[in-house]
């Protein structure tokens, strides 16, 4: 909870960051051809970082699970996004790469930082929580903000986030979908649905949100909760209220919306008696 609670002091650390030189230097260049790579968090991390830099017309920009990537691809330069610093399919793809890669870690000094060519290493926002919530939210910060967004209203937001009320109505669901309304917060819709899985073994899901009418809205009934991040479809409101699921959709920086489903793990983590640090069959990193 003190993780989760701390992450707009990190989001400012990580926006004072991104002008800093040495970063600057280490991060993807205008133009260059570009692919983000991660495990789990930090693969959809990747996602919507990667749509961002697209759609603001930096660069071709692609993302992949590091189990997935593509060595028949030509790209100026590959960025490795892994918290622990240790996770195999991230050192594998790193170990095989020939062209300029960049890590940006929680942990200096592991095989991911010596294997990588540049390394921007935030400490301040490492944890210890198994779960992942304020590496990740503040690795998207710091390249969010080196894209050239001003980002002072995502952290007034955040902070809101922090403080919302939990009600019955959230917590005491059984069902829970995340939709990204905008293609960038599509990687953070699945983050969302992984929290609530990890946190508290829930089910959840997550697609585009226009996708939503286009099969899963079969399975919305009075115990789900759907979750946009960013602009809601014309009229799907009105679909899911006819399903009876709950409908969540505000006009707040994604990122921030992020952080109250991190909260909303925690809560339904109690609800059930679990604990939302230690999953079960989870662990801080997956080292094979
Ligand atoms: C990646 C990751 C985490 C997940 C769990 C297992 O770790 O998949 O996202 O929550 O801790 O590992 P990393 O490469 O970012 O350290």
């Amino acid at each position: 909870t003190a993780e989760i609670a701390s992450q707009p002091a990190c989001w400012r650390r990580a926006i004072a960051l991104a002008t800093d030189p040495a970063v600057v230097a280490a991060l993807p260049a205008r133009g260059e051809r570009v692919a983000v790579v991660g495990c789990g968090t930090s693969f959809f991390m990747a996602q919507a970082y990667a749509r961002l830099r697209e759609d603001e017309g930096l660069g071709e920009t692609d993302a992949f699970a590091a189990s997935e990537f593509p060595f028949s691809r030509d790209y100026d330069r590959v960025v490795a996004l892994s918290r622990s610093g240790t996770t195999t399919e991230v050192i594998d793809v790193l170990r095989r790469l020939r062209v300029p890669t960049t890590a940006i870690v929680g942990t200096p000094g592991t095989p991911v930082t010596e294997l990588a060519d540049q390394v921007v290493a935030l400490e301040f926002a490492d944890e210890r929580s198994v779960v992942q919530t304020r590496f990740a939210t503040t690795a998207l910060v710091l390249l969010r903000a080196h894209l050239g967004e001003r980002l002072d209203r995502a952290v007034l937001d955040a902070e809101q986030a922090l403080a919302d009320p939990l009600t019955p109505d959230l917590v005491e669901r059984n069902q829970f979908t995340f939709l990204g309304g905008a293609p960038w917060t599509t990687g953070l819709a699945a983050e969302a649905a992984l929290k609530m899985r990890e946190a508290s073994l829930s089910w959840a899901e997550s697609y585009p949100a226009a996708e939503y009418r286009h099969g899963p809205i079969a399975i919305t009934d009075e115990g789900s909760l759907v979750w946009v991040f960013g602009t809601a479809p014309e009229g799907l409101e009105l679909d899911v209220a006819g399903a009876g699921g709950r409908w969540i959709a505000r006009d707040r920086d994604p990122l921030a919306e992020l952080v109250a489903v991190h909260r909303l793990a925690v809560e339904v983590a109690l609800l059930r008696g679990l604990h939302p640090d230690t999953p079960r069959n989870l662990t801080r990193s997956v080292i094979l």
